[in-house]
């Protein structure tokens, strides 16, 4: 079948909207048609060409919802009509790493998925018999897109996909990295650096989880009153402030706070995140991106003297057991992922939302198809 999709032909280019021939999806995988889809600032790193792994041409996109058109051989899990999230971070419930009970990361389809490609090492996407890559395991940026049965999460069929669409990235990675990585406790004390879809997402989980004190840092100080409406006690500039903003920190918490999460990717801020913790039991976790040949320092005596640090990958959430759950959690109330929607446009527009993020203007812009 032919469909439009937003293809990314170089780093820093913008994307164009081409035709592209799609494949039918092969044994273990799923044609899944998107109804719509968020833009995550990791799209934007990898189109930047900052990531290790990007590979052009391909098809980005990783925050999308939509609705299961066609089966391949052996799937038995999903079937037409079936309301889904594709899940970059894939549960195949087998491999050692699912069966580990420690982490999220499953490794089945790990190694093609970085490379673009599906399962069997081959890719579903061409134009003029050229192949184009899949990212992520997932190209949520085209109309019809072709995942792995396990990258999959089958989702309640009422919930908005306009809405839940988020679920796919931002809002579970921020939430779970609160709540599965730092574990984080009632009248726990938090930092979070940059206030996007991941950091705004960090200070709901850290007000689920009854955080006493929720101090959120940007540059960008239009960002601040979401960071309240969330839950944020403190709002900081560190342009604002002579001292280290992990001075600022430390003083205005009697030592250092309890959590502190970098959601920029920038590894200056991951550093100062590590040393805004409280000594002895302070724990930082990253879950910013960052680009190729980007190495974290500090002290070792910051670790030594019992600060800890740790990364989260999307919250640590198992995707095909975990996500359903989150979804019912906003049907129910529990989450919000409205609020994080400040702009929509179709796919002819998507330049603009990458635009808009750049700009700091957006928290999430969600294409709808
Ligand atoms: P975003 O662009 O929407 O938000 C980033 C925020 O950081 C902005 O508000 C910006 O003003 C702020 N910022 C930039 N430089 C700053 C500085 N020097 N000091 C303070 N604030 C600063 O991005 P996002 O979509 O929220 O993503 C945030 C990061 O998380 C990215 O690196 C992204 O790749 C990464 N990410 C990681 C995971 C994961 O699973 N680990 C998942 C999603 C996103
Ligand atoms: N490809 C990059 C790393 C990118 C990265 O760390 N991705 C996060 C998800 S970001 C979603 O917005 C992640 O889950 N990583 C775990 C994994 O298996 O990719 C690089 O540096 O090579
Ligand atoms: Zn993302
Ligand atoms: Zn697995």
């Amino acid at each position: 079948m032919k469909c439009k999709a937003a293809v990314a032909w170089g780093p820093g280019e913008p994307l164009k909207i081409e035709e592209v021939d799609v494949q039918d999806p092969q044994a273990g995988e799923v044609l899944v048609r998107m109804v719509a889809t968020g833009v995550c600032h990791t799209d934007a790193f990898t189109l930047s060409g900052e990531d290790p792994e990007g590979i052009f041409p391909a098809i980005l996109g990783h925050e999308g919802a939509g609705i299961v058109e066609a089966i391949g051989e052996g799937v038995t899990s999903l079937k037409p009509g079936d309301h889904v999230i594709p899940l970059y971070t894939a549960e195949c419930g087998e491999c050692k790493f699912c069966t580990s009970g420690k982490t999220n990361l499953c490794q089945a389809v790990r190694e093609t998925q970085g490379k673009g490609l599906m399962p069997d090492g081959t890719s579903r996407f061409s134009i003029n018999s050229e192949p184009i890559y899949h990212y992520m395991g997932t190209s949520t940026f085209a109309e019809y897109s072709v995942v792995a049965e396990i990258s999959l999460a089958k989702i309640h069929v009422d919930a908005p996909l306009e809405k839940v669409c988020l679920l796919g990235c931002g809002i579970t990675t921020g939430i779970g990295a609160v709540l599965n990585t730092a574990k984080v406790e009632k009248g726990d004390t938090v930092a979070v650096f940059g206030l996007g879809g991941i950091g705004l997402s960090v200070i709901q989980g850290a007000r689920m989880a009854g955080a006493s004190r929720i101090i959120a840092i940007d540059i960008n100080e239009s960002k601040f009153e979401m960071a309240e409406q969330f839950g944020a006690t403190d709002c900081i500039n560190p342009k604002k402030f002579d001292a280290p903003i992990q001075q600022v920190i430390v003083d205005m918490t009697d030592g250092g706070v309890d959590y502190s999460f970098e959601c920029i990717g920038n590894v200056q801020i991951m550093r100062q995140a590590l040393e805004c913790c409280h000594k002895g039991w302070g724990e930082s976790i990253i879950i910013g991106v960052a680009g190729a040949g980007q190495e974290i320092s500090t002290r070792p005596f910051q670790l030594v003297t019992g600060r800890v640090w740790k990364g989260s990958a999307f919250g640590g959430v198992k995707g095909r057991s975990q996500l359903p759950g989150y979804v019912e959690d906003y049907m129910n109330g529990k989450i919000e992922i409205d609020p994080f929607v400040t702009h929509t446009m179709g796919l002819e527009d998507i330049n603009k939302a990458f635009d808009l993020m750049h700009e700091g203007k957006s928290i999430r812009t969600v294409i709808l198809f």
